[in-house]
């Protein structure tokens, strides 16, 4: 719908149209867009802006309230889009803080926020009309997923997540990590560097039960979160610190062994082993035929337990398949197993095949088997494909963005195996003496890192193999 011309209002104006708002008696049809924006930078003269949002939010549900619109998931008053507005009116204020109110409001209404869908300049339209957008705040980015596609801690996040009804790509952007080389945003994010991790606006959630309690707050569907009494809460509860504790600390000892120097001659990894199972004896003995942990349905502890011993038959399944005594736990683990929802968060989109890309760092394609040869020898020398450094005078390489059309060009007949692709750090580059030039390529004038000099092998962050960045091997 369009908006009529901006009103020339006079500050008397203003006030009044301000006065009659609050009150709740200014006609529906003169609540306009500018309307809005008025009563917006009016408020924002009086209040702070923490304050102002405080006041709106409850002005316009009583305005609405008032004038026969109800504030529901679908209509009134939308936390997102106010929210929005105020912030933007009031950067807009700060910058012409000299102007009186009267003619601030005028540049304000011959400036973008004037459009009534400024928002979806950011937004996508999907995410402001949102149920959340409506009813809390939701940033125009979606929020970001730090995942790791074997971690069991991550994969009971996913799981939550996706039993949310939370799509990758559309709710929230999944960035594959490898533990080998964690992305410096993640590390910023949450120095502890453990994965999942949920970056939603300012708000960092490095725990993946705090990850699963975010993502079943908003939607729970199945009742995983909810629907339980205090005592089945506190008993779920027990056995997530169970988990997360005695069984996890068992787990790894006796599945990463040689990593704990534990022997693996039967000596102390069994001991653990052993540990393990007593804990899983437990649990089994919880399970009715047919059941689940805490009785008739699935709830967190479930969950968020399911990858975990899912770890544990996997790191010798012929034993544990064997294992007398654990047959409730078994036929509890393989209904997980046939089901779809383990297997919907084991795969693209929730789990991709190749880590995420940071755009902080640079990248080169090179020739597996070259590159496996520098490595032996102690020093790179390839330019790019079929020419030397030597030849070219410097080492080409790509930014993340450009990689994929970068391995287009020069590289889309080879299986992805024989390509491999390096990651480096500009600051260890930086450290080790070498220059890193953007300089534009002959035809098309797009500007390219190139590294003039050999490549300092401490740089290199990581060799992966080649993989499209969206799908999989094509062959
Ligand atoms: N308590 C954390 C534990 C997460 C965790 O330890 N994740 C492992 C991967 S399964 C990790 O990121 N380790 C860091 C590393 O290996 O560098 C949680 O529940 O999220």
């Amino acid at each position: 719908m369009a908006e009529p011309p901006a009103p020339l209002w006079s500050a008397a104006e203003i006030e009044a149209l301000a006065a009659a708002f609050e009150a709740g008696t200014l006609p529906r049809a003169q609540w306009t867009h500018a309307a809005h924006l008025a009563v917006a930078l009016w408020t924002l003269s009086r209040l702070s802006p923490e304050a102002a949002l405080t006041h709106l939010r409850q002005r316009i549900r009583a305005y609405n309230a008032a004038t026969g619109t109800a504030n529901t998931d679908h209509s009134g008053y939308h936390e997102t889009l106010t929210r929005w507005f105020l912030q933007a009116v009031a950067e807009h204020r700060a910058r012409h803080v000299d102007l009186p109110l009267q003619q601030s409001l005028v540049r304000l209404l011959r400036s973008p926020l004037a459009d009534p869908a400024a928002p979806l300049r950011v937004y996508p339209r999907q995410r402001l009309w949102s149920v959340q957008a409506r009813r809390g705040w939701v940033p125009p980015e979606p929020p970001v997923f730090y995942s790791f596609r074997r971690c069991p801690y991550a994969i009971r996040a996913r799981l939550a997540l996706a039993a949310a009804g939370l799509v990758p790509a559309v709710d929230l952007e999944l960035r594959e990590v490898s533990l080998q080389a964690k992305p410096p945003e993640l590390l910023e994010a949450s120095p502890k560097g453990t994965v999942p991790v949920l970056v939603n606006g300012d708000q960092v959630i490095d725990e993946s039960l705090a990850v699963m309690r975010w993502a079943l707050e908003r939607h729970d569907p199945r009742g995983w979160l909810r629907g339980w009494s205090a005592a089945e809460t506190a008993s779920g509860e027990a056995l997530i610190a169970e988990n997360d504790g005695p069984f996890k600390h068992h787990l790894d000892r006796f599945k990463y062994a040689s990593r704990f120097g534990g022997r693996d001659d039967g000596g102390e990894p069994e001991g653990h082993r052993a540990e393990a199972l007593a804990i899983l004896g437990c649990w089994s003995r919880l399970l009715e035929p047919g059941g689940w942990l805490l009785g008739g349905r699935p709830s967190l502890a479930d969950v968020a337990l399911l990858p975990f011993v899912r770890q544990f038959r996997l790191a010798d399944p012929g034993r544990f398949d064997a294992e007398p005594g654990l047959e409730p736990l078994r036929a509890w683990l393989e209904r997980f197993l046939a089901g779809p929802e383990l297997a919907a968060v084991l795969d693209p989109p929730w789990a991709a095949r190749s880590p995420w890309r940071s755009p902080r760092w640079l990248y080169h394609l090179a020739l597996s088997h070259e590159w496996q040869a520098a490595r032996r020898a102690g020093s790179y020398r390839r330019s790019t494909r079929g020419r030397s450094l030597e030849e070219v005078g410097f080492i080409h390489l790509s930014q993340a963005h450009q990689l994929e059309a970068t391995h287009g060009r020069y590289y889309a007949d080879l299986d992805p195996g024989a390509v491999t692709l390096l990651v480096l750090d500009p600051g260890r580059l930086a450290a080790a003496g070498a220059v890193v030039r953007l300089e534009p390529a002959p035809e098309s004038g797009e500007l390219f890192p190139h590294l003039h000099g050999l490549l300092p092998l401490a740089a290199v962050l990581a060799a992966w193999p080649w993989r499209p960045e969206h799908g999989e091997r094509r062959s």
